[in-house]
């Protein structure tokens, strides 16, 4: 690991490669890496201190049950964002409404947000890794103005950073801002994020496919086939490939972008759009994969050029090693 660089003074060295204002930017980048070190601190205190583990006793708009780490790492996030001014507003997988704010000077920033606060949290209460997804765009609204709906609804293409945290084994926060994908890896001992995965790129091929397979009998015939496909050993190209399924997006990413391979959430009889949500758990994961040399689509249309129509809109995906993702795509034709 390079302990020389911390994600702090990587921000500010880079800084040039930024889009857009270089230190409102940076000041954004700073409060996720803040609220990354609060929850890094109350997810190890798990099973120790009541008010993280368990249910809230309510549901999100996704009619999911809302764990209580999810409502606490929405406020965290929403709050460490609104105190800086470079975020006009924020689209939370655990908010039906659009948060749209102004600071106390009533100056709107340049910036939305979407988030995924949690991603996993049913994992948390078995010690398995779960994550945190962001997505950050340039409002196309005028400055000055409360943000719009259509600031939140911009293709993938359009991101200006994206990253995720993944509170594992080690806590790491790994981001692109279109310039490669850097990871970070935190010191909980003296607080800091070092960098310790520069310049991140996908492995083009891999032998490990991840899915829920016990959704298998609601599959399409095609998606089945690639499954049967990535187990037989005919023509053996690393097959049969290895099965890996952790359950969290974020968790099961992060392998894939170490080791390749493909991760699936397919389309099915009883879930005709997948489950996960475009625009802030796909379209960030897509730009993150892109950036590394991986591929990303929802089976047809790779995941940056889908058109959102919906906040909360789901779609299949698709993404990982690009020879891996390119074969399904043409066994789904
Ligand atoms: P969540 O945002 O409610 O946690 O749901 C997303 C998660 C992903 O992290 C994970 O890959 C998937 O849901 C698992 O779903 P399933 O249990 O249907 O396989
Ligand atoms: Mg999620």
């Amino acid at each position: 690991m390079n302990r020389l660089t911390t994600l702090g003074e990587f921000i500010v060295k880079k800084q040039a490669d930024f889009p857009y204002a270089k230190g409102e930017f940076s000041s954004l980048l700073s409060a996720i890496r803040l609220a990354a070190k609060i929850m890094n601190s109350q997810i190890n205190k798990a099973g120790l201190v009541d008010d993280i583990l368990g249910s809230a006793g309510q549901e999100n708009i996704q009619g999911e049950e809302q764990k209580k780490l999810d409502i606490y790492a929405n406020e965290l996030f929403v709050n460490a964002l609104k105190a800086r001014n470079q975020v006009c507003g924020i689209a939370s997988e655990e908010e039906e409404k659009l948060i749209i704010f102004e600071n106390e000077a009533g100056i709107q920033g340049k910036y939305v947000v979407l988030i995924d606060p949690i991603d996993g949290s049913s994992n948390i209460e078995v010690n398995v890794s779960i994550g945190t997804i962001f997505s950050i765009y340039r409002r196309i609204s005028p400055e000055g103005t409360p943000a719009v709906r259509e600031d939140f609804l911009q293709p993938g293409r359009q991101q200006v950073a994206a990253g995720y945290i993944i509170y594992g084994s080690s806590t790491m926060l790994v981001f692109t801002s279109g310039n490669g994908v850097n990871g970070f890896t935190y010191d909980p001992s003296i607080g800091v994020f070092f960098l310790s995965h520069p310049n991140m790129q996908m492995p083009k091929s891999g032998n490990i496919y991840s899915v829920n397979e016990g959704n298998y009998r609601y599959f399409s015939r095609q998606v089945k086939s690639f499954i049967e496909y990535c187990k037989s050993d005919i023509n053996p190209s690393g097959r049969p490939f290895t099965g890996r399924y952790i359950g969290s997006m974020i968790a099961d990413l992060h392998r894939t972008f170490l080791k390749g391979g493909i991760y699936m959430y397919p389309d099915s009889s009883v879930a005709p759009d997948g489950k996960l949500r475009l625009l802030y758990e796909c379209n960030p994961i897509a730009f993150l994969i892109e950036q590394a040399g991986g591929r990303a689509s929802d089976g047809k249309t790779l995941i940056l050029d889908l058109e959102p129509s919906e906040i909360h809109q789901r779609t299949p995906f698709y993404g990982g090693s690009e020879e891996l993702v390119l074969k399904l795509e043409a066994m789904l034709q």
